[in-house]
């Protein structure tokens, strides 16, 4: 069913940016707007919204995309050209493309007709999908309880017999058993020195040795909304710069976790994580952005970091996960989820963030 409150949404946005039609083309926005998943893969699948409410789905007929009240439904089969039918239903002038759509699409579209002019649309839909509503949050609320059962699972099993890849793959399956649904997905486990590359994700053959610090970034998604969380431990000791380390994390994302409330700006969000770290003399040890938005995908507006001018807001959900890599020696990331409340934030990852070496009993 078309979600009318999420529609008038998307339309409010796009008279805010002038813009009187976009083309919807991203699986998960569509989802957000009909409650249908669909996925046509490489074929042409597509949504028009334009300012007067006048709504169109461009479907092929092969996939079940039911009509639904209030959208005009255009279905075509293998063979068929979707792009004419799209392009016929365009007002000449601006049409909100949408990011994620492939560019073969797009450029089709463009080849109907030679009064239009393309801009990026997907903003009017992702600012919407940013403030998550009631529902939303206790999907994420329900993802996150699982990511927190599946850290405590991760580190109950840190064992050297297990490599990280071996490791990786127990967690998934714990994953899977309760409840997410994945397609290829990696849970990074990194043991020492792996731990200093913000991307390193788990590599058979890559063994645990004492004094390594073993991070886990584990994310998943569940009912649809993604969990993602990240705690860093050590195996049997520490050394004194590590522990160091982990202290100055944690408490920049303390700091940061703070600092969140309603009108604050992503990008001070960031800079409040990056002085601490900064202070502390690890300031070009901080190698990423200190935060993404997360919802139906795992990395999505708005990110807390630098380049990112949005305010944040009610509902909106993102991560806070600041870091020091010390190359070819230790990384320490903490992260947690959190929803912007009226006053505050909701921390939605609870399992604790006290310094934790294993693997002595
Ligand atoms: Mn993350």
């Amino acid at each position: 069913m078309l979600d009318q409150q999420r529609v008038q949404n998307v339309i409010s946005n796009m008279k805010t940016v002038g813009l009187k039609q976009i083309l919807v083309g991203d699986d998960p926005s569509i989802f957000y707007l009909t409650g249908r998943f669909v996925n046509p893969m490489e074929r042409c699948g597509a949504i028009l919204i334009k300012d007067n409410g006048e709504i169109h789905a461009f479907m092929n007929n092969l996939f079940c995309f039911d009509p639904m009240d209030g959208m005009t439904m255009h279905y075509y089969a293998d063979g068929e050209n979707p792009y004419a039918l799209i392009a016929k239903e365009l007002e000449p002038g601006k049409v909100g493309f949408d990011k994620n759509w492939a560019s073969k699409h797009t450029i089709s579209v463009l080849q109907e007709r030679d009064d239009l002019i393309p801009v990026i649309g997907s903003d009017c839909v992702d600012w919407c999908k940013a403030r998550k509503d009631e529902k939303e949050r206790e999907l994420l609320r329900q993802a996150a309880r699982v990511n927190d059962m599946a850290v405590e699972f991760a580190i109950n099993h840190i064992d050297p017999a297990l490599d990280e890849k071996q490791l990786s793959d127990m967690i998934e399956e714990f994953f899977e058993e309760h409840g997410a649904v994945q397609d290829m997905q990696l849970q990074y486990v990194c043991y020492g020195k792996n731990a200093a590359e913000p991307h390193h994700g788990a590599v058979a053959g890559e063994t645990l040795k004492e004094g390594d610090a073993v991070l886990f970034d584990l994310w998943a998604p569940i009912n649809n909304y993604w969990c993602d969380m990240t705690r860093t431990v050590f195996y049997k000791s520490v050394t004194e710069e590590h522990r160091k380390v982990y202290e100055i994390v944690k408490k920049a994302q303390q700091a940061a976790i703070d600092f969140v409330k309603p009108g604050v700006k992503m990008s001070d969000i960031d800079a409040v994580a990056r002085k601490v770290i900064s202070d502390a003399g690890y300031g070009d040890k901080f190698l990423t952005r200190t935060g993404h938005g997360v919802g139906m995908t795992v990395h999505e507006p708005p990110e807390a970091s630098a380049s990112c001018d949005l305010i944040a807001e009610p509902g909106m959900c993102f991560s806070i996960e600041p870091g020091i890599y010390l190359k070819d020696d230790v990384g320490v990331r903490i992260e947690d989820l959190v929803i912007v409340t009226e006053d505050g934030c909701e921390v939605l990852t609870k399992y604790p963030k006290d310094l934790q070496i294993v693997g002595n009993d």
